[in-house]
């Protein structure tokens, strides 16, 4: 596949009413610019479309069924973030549920970079799918011949710096990380409904994240985030077999911890090592890295943010805004 000539098929709505009209083609009720930005260019099997006319079949068994797989991952000052580990991680996820990827790595990362460069952006967020293809309405998908892939860069809805000065509250939701038996959560698939449901719930408690625990009781992660905890000047997270997902912010966290002489380990945690914990925080590619200061209505340590998840978070801005792979040509 080429992902180097691709052209951008629709024009943008050169009659366009203006960021404020909130007039809809009457067929069109998707709210419209989810990008954020005003003529987004969107990749789908190594063409671009504009944000209206990106679509794809109905016949999609990544809508009939979930079945396909993503990533969600950033860029900042000109490069993207850790791009060879997320593009890793999306070709394990293919791997497990034996879906082909149509394309190389080398390939993908130019389709990325690609993307980036037609949307102008220097800064924002690219979700990243491939789906089975199109198929029949049985779910065998044998009959799915050509997998697609999707790129979409979007501005990021930066969170509040109040978000990262005040901390969040969490809480535990009986929604259950699956169980690795069923579906592994390990694959990030296109059934995210889990981790929806989980995330009601936090929406219908007035919490800010969800608090998932596996089978066991053990904590596994949030809804999109990795969890951590501090206690007595080291950082506990769960292991993946808790659940976990191998988040690369968690990664990241554990080189910073070393960098900065904080030990960093993998261990079971239960609810109880939330509540008595000196400081907690979370991490995601959305997210970054976040503080909670509330778990299940309890304030954690002194219910602010602590000083190791705010040394942690210095770094990290650090790392981001200095690594990754230019997206100039
Ligand atoms: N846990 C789960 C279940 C996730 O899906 C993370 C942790 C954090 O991993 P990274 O590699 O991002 O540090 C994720 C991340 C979004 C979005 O909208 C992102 C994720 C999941 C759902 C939504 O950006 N993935």
């Amino acid at each position: 596949m080429k992902t180097t000539d691709a052209t951008v098929l629709d024009e943008p709505n050169i009659h366009d009413p203006g960021a404020d009209a909130v007039t809809e083609p009457a067929v069109e009720s998707r709210p419209r610019r989810t990008t954020g930005l005003k003529e987004a260019k969107i990749y789908i099997d190594g063409k671009f479309y504009s944000e209206t006319s990106a679509k794809i079949s109905v016949f999609d068994h990544g809508l009939l069924y979930g079945d396909g797989i993503f990533e969600g991952i950033r860029f900042y000052n000109g490069r993207v973030f850790r791009l060879e580990e997320h593009l890793y991680r999306l070709w394990d996820s293919a791997r497990s549920i034996c879906l082909e990827i149509p394309m190389t790595k080398r390939d993908m990362t130019e389709a990325v970079l690609e993307t980036i460069r037609q949307n102008r952006l220097r800064d924002g967020y690219i979700r990243l799918l491939v789906t089975r293809g199109i198929g029949n309405l049985g779910l065998n998908p044998t009959q799915c011949k050509s997998p697609s892939v999707i790129i979409i860069a979007a501005m990021i809805a930066l969170y509040h710096e109040d978000f990262y000065k005040k901390g969040l509250s969490i809480v535990t939701c009986a929604t259950r990380r699956s169980n690795p038996a069923a579906l592994n959560p390990a694959v990030k698939s296109l059934n995210y409904l889990n981790n929806v449901m989980a995330r009601i719930e936090a929406n219908l408690a007035g919490a800010d994240e969800a608090l998932m625990l596996n089978d066991a009781g053990n904590v596994a992660e949030c809804t999109a985030d990795n969890v951590f905890i501090v206690k007595h000047g080291q950082i506990f997270t769960p292991p993946i077999a808790s659940g976990a997902l191998r988040g690369i912010t968690r990664s990241v966290v554990f080189e910073i911890g070393a960098e900065l002489g904080v030990k960093v380990r993998e261990s079971d945690i239960t609810r109880h090592d939330v509540f008595v914990a000196d400081e907690c925080f979370l991490t995601g590619t959305a997210a970054e890295i976040v503080p909670v200061v509330k778990a299940d209505g309890r304030p954690i340590g002194n219910g602010k943010p602590g000083p190791i998840t705010t040394r942690i978070i210095a770094r990290f801005r650090q790392v981001t805004h200095e690594t990754g792979t230019p997206i100039s040509a």
